[in-house]
């Protein structure tokens, strides 16, 4: 399977789909294991189809500093939810896999935030689309310029134009699937 691509199921796809930008990030726990398990989760609901999945990336903590490190990627899906649909599906698959809401911008066993929905805008007092720190997060950024660098972003500049690219604050680490191995030998990749 070429990197970058995901295989999924079809019944979210094809006309009235819009493409949803994902950004999850872990930095509690199998961190790896989290942020596959929410994809798996994200593309078994319905009206949502997995199609691109970038490396997974070991970032500095950004906000709140004093806490371990995480791990971040971006996710394309085709998306057949509402906004408000799509943030419940994604807030019930953090319940599902232990998230507790405590320290805002603190340390997550796992994350979920809807980057982008097609070119919809969104400003609701539970939901901001697109993401409002989205183009100054080199943890989206990189990411995201991996599975879709000509996506435009608020203020009309592409993912790949923003993204700095690799960066001892945000360190490709390779394929999810390297890294929840890894992790289930035993060697979390972080020194955190
Ligand atoms: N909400 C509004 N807009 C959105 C959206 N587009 N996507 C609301 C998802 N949620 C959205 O989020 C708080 C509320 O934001 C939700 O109830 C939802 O209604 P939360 O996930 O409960 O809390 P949070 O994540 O602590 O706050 P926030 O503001 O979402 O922070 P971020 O932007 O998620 O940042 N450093 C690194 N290296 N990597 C990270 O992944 N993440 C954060 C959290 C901080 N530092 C990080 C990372
Ligand atoms: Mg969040």
């Amino acid at each position: 399977m070429k990197r970058g691509q995901a295989q999924s199921r079809d019944d979210a796809g094809g006309a009235g789909a819009v493409p949803a930008y994902l950004g999850l990030g872990a930095n509690l726990g199998q961190r790896a294991r989290s942020i596959s398990a929410a994809l798996a989760m994200l593309d078994a609901g319905a009206g949502l189809a997995l199609r691109a999945v970038s490396s997974v990336y070991e970032t500095e903590p950004v906000g709140v500093l004093d806490q371990p490190k995480f791990l971040n990627l971006v996710a394309r899906f085709d998306c057949r939810l509402s906004p408000e649909e799509l943030l419940e599906a994604a807030q019930e698959i953090e319940m599902r896999l232990g998230r507790v809401r405590a320290e805002r911008w603190g340390p997550r066993s796992i994350d979920i935030d809807i980057l982008l929905l097609g070119d919809l805008r969104v400003c609701r007092p539970r939901l901001i689309v697109p993401h409002p720190q989205l183009t100054r997060r080199q943890f989206v950024l990189v990411p995201l310029a991996e599975i879709s660098p000509d996506v435009r972003l608020p203020g009309g500049r592409t993912a790949a134009e923003l993204s700095e690219g690799e960066s001892a604050a945000v360190r490709r680490l390779g394929a999810l699937a390297e890294a929840v191995a890894r992790e289930t030998a035993g060697d979390a990749g972080s020194d955190a």
